[in-house]
């Protein structure tokens, strides 16, 4: 009954059309063959990622891509972005219905003009609305969401990999957050959200996206049941943002088991927002077994790092991210570097599943043209 659907067997055929693309891509982005060797041993994270046909990406602002070292070290190491802010409901539509693109288009024109995909943050999210939303109750809400949805999925449509329809809708204990969405809408909002988002762009994978969602919890399972009933019931959705705040210290026994039971479930899970507070080799090991485990799962399609350094990072005083204040790489990076270099293109975990991430990374670089990517 699912994959009747129209739109979905859309998304798929445009995936399972350019997996040719994959190769040309990996030997731009610095892929280095060893001689003697079958592996691949990629030097950069986006081109090391690619090689199990995963994406490795960062969030960013747009007023930061002109500081040079920033600029330089998103295009060296990343093939994927996502605006930390820039396509929030406050900044994507401050007055209803006067929308305002200008940071998100601006993102979106660099990673298009680096060949990189894009991930879209967040439609439906009961922070950082703007003034005017936050006073709305009943079907104003419910027709001020769907507009909302309407005008910025449309104005992405056909660019965006996935979208975070909806952000954090769960309390720590599997239930739905009171916020002002569930309380003038009730639970039906979820859905509406994403049939909305489907609507506006059939070619966007559609996630719900949450933190702590790092094991088998009363959380994880509260959003599992979610997705479970979706699926049974046709409603769009296609993949799971597993957010990953953590700290050194954080516990990731379950942490893969979560993964593997969303894929096992029919959808794709993502790496969307990981950063680990700590340093050294504690922060190292958090950092190699989110990797890890990524890896391991096939329906896990790529890992996205919420910021490049931690000069911006939101949690800056964690040290949280891969590079320092002063772009050095840290010794998480090269955990997270041989985790994907493990993987490599002979790990099969994403051979054996047709409707592979890549395929939807390189689709957006075909229906999408790019300039300087033939
Ligand atoms: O809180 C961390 C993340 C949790 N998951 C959803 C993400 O969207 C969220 O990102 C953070 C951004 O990293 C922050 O940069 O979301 C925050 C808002 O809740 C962002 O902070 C805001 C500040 O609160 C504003 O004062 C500021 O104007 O960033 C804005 C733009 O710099």
């Amino acid at each position: 009954m699912i994959s009747s659907s129209p739109m979905r067997r859309g998304r798929r055929l445009v995936r399972l059309s350019v997996a040719v693309v994959v190769t040309g891509g990996l030997a731009a982005a610095g892929v280095v063959m060893s001689t003697g060797s079958a592996t691949a041993q990629a030097d950069t994270l986006g081109a090391a990622a690619a090689q199990s046909g995963r994406y490795f990406g960062a969030a960013i602002a747009p007023n930061f891509l002109g500081e040079a070292d920033y600029a330089s070290t998103l295009n060296t190491e990343f093939n994927s972005v996502v605006a930390e802010n820039a396509m929030k409901w406050d900044a994507t539509e401050p007055n209803q219905g006067q929308f305002s693109f200008s940071g998100g288009d601006a993102i979106v024109a660099h990673a298009q003009s680096q060949g990189m995909s894009v991930r879209g943050h967040t439609l439906v999210w009961h922070a950082q609305q703007p003034g005017w939303v936050q006073g709305l109750t009943g079907d104003s809400l419910r027709q001020a969401m769907v507009d909302h949805i309407t005008g910025v999925a449309s104005h992405y449509a056909g660019q965006i990999y996935s979208w975070d329809v909806v952000n954090e809708a769960f309390e720590e204990d599997g239930s739905r957050r009171q916020s002002n969405l569930q309380q003038q809408m009730g639970d039906g909002w979820i859905e509406e959200a994403f049939r909305a988002a489907d609507a506006a762009d059939p070619d966007a994978r559609l996630c719900y996206n949450d933190y702590n969602l790092d094991g088998v919890n009363a959380k994880s399972d509260g959003v599992y049941a979610m997705v479970e009933d979706f699926l049974a019931r046709g409603v769009p959705i296609d993949c799971v943002g597993i957010q990953t705040h953590l700290s050194q210290d954080s516990d990731l026994s379950t942490y893969q088991e979560n993964l593997q039971r969303f894929s096992d479930l029919g959808v794709d899970v993502e790496i969307t927002e990981l950063d680990v507070g700590g340093s050294g080799s504690a922060q190292a090991d958090v950092y190699r077994t989110v990797t890890e485990s990524c890896v391991a799962v096939a329906r896990c399609t790529g890992i996205t790092t919420w910021g490049i350094t931690d000069k911006y990072s939101w949690r800056g005083q964690d040290t949280p991210l891969l590079f320092d204040a002063n772009y050095q790489k840290k010794e998480a990076y090269t955990a997270v570097l041989e985790a994907l270099n493990a993987a490599g293109g002979a790990s099969g975990e994403r051979d054996d599943q047709p409707d592979a991430a890549a395929y939807d990374q390189m689709a957006r670089r075909e229906s999408v043209p790019v300039p300087g990517l033939v």
